[in-house]
């Protein structure tokens, strides 16, 4: 089992250049922290990625609520990420057909692929989600996450739901380099020769992370970075409004949200070191 293995060493256990990416850059920062920036302003978007951006070993956009998207926001969120050293993945949750995810990944406005490092899928169409995605980003040394679980209020993806998309990923390795989930995913049955070299390895990121608050009006439910990291075995904590807060505009306090970024970073790192006994 990899639960106890550092992000370092199980970088090995990956072929896939955006697993390695994001598991090096971890390593390097100290950071299991990653922040996803909710906002619809390109102003309040972009600073806040400056100021998380130290804290950070990724940063989680949803591109789509820009209001005023221009193709220089990609620009400008390259140069945050080489300045501060963080992976991009665009939370975009395709879920349609190969052919259609293919072309919603490489092209319209956002042209995803050319930038994101990684982004997700949820397993509901069948693998033909993960070939169509493939066709775009394996070329581009692009990694893929499947939506193994939600962690919402009355969520769908539970039981053989979430055992199935382990196992589609499995057939895929090469592209599927983890999952968003709630907990580790080793529990899954597995069968010898679906593991020919004897090692799995998946990244699992987690949202529904807050240390004040247990949800809000909408479904979402929190857990604490100790509870993910440590109990659950995860890698990687999302938080988004336990960072930003609702501050956009005038109400975006930046030294506030530089605190709280430290302050998760450092509960998540500190539940990591807990989990590998150093
Ligand atoms: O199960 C999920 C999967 C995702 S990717 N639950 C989630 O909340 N997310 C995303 O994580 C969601 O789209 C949002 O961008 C972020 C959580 O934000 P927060 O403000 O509640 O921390």
């Amino acid at each position: 089992s990899s639960h106890r293995k550092s992000y370092g060493q199980r970088a090995a256990d990956h072929s896939n250049p955006a697993a390695q990416l994001l598991l090096h850059t971890i390593e390097r920062k100290k950071s299991n922290l990653a922040v996803s920036v909710d906002l619809t302003k390109t102003s309040d978007f972009l600073k806040v990625i400056d100021v998380v951006g130290p804290y950070v070993c990724l940063i989680k956009t949803h591109i789509d609520i820009l209001e005023d998207f221009t193709p220089d926001v990609i620009e400008r969120l390259k140069l945050l990420s080489a300045k501060h050293d963080f992976v991009v993945f665009e939370d975009r949750k395709f879920a349609d057909i190969g052919n259609t995810v293919a072309l919603q990944y490489s092209s319209g406005v956002h042209k995803i692929a050319s930038w994101s490092h990684i982004t997700n899928a949820h397993p509901v169409p069948g693998p033909s989600v993960i070939t169509g995605l493939a066709s775009v980003g394996l070329p581009l040394g692009r990694g893929l996450l499947l939506l193994a679980q939600m962690s919402t209020e009355g969520s769908l993806a539970t039981g053989s739901y979430t055992d199935d998309a382990v196992r589609m990923a499995r057939a895929h390795r090469e592209f599927v380099i983890g999952f968003i989930a709630q907990r580790r995913m080793d529990h899954v049955g597995t069968s010898p020769s679906s593991l020919p070299d004897g090692v799995e390895d998946f990244i699992i990121l987690t949202p529904g992370v807050s240390l004040e608050m247990s949800g809000d009006s909408m479904g979402q439910q929190y857990r604490t970075p100790e509870k993910v990291i440590l109990e659950n075995g995860c890698d990687v904590i999302i938080v988004g409004r336990g960072i930003y807060g609702k501050g956009t505009g005038d109400a975006l306090d930046v030294g506030c949200v530089a605190l709280q970024a430290e302050k998760y970073r450092t509960e998540g790192w500190n539940a990591y070191l807990k989990r590998i006994g150093s």
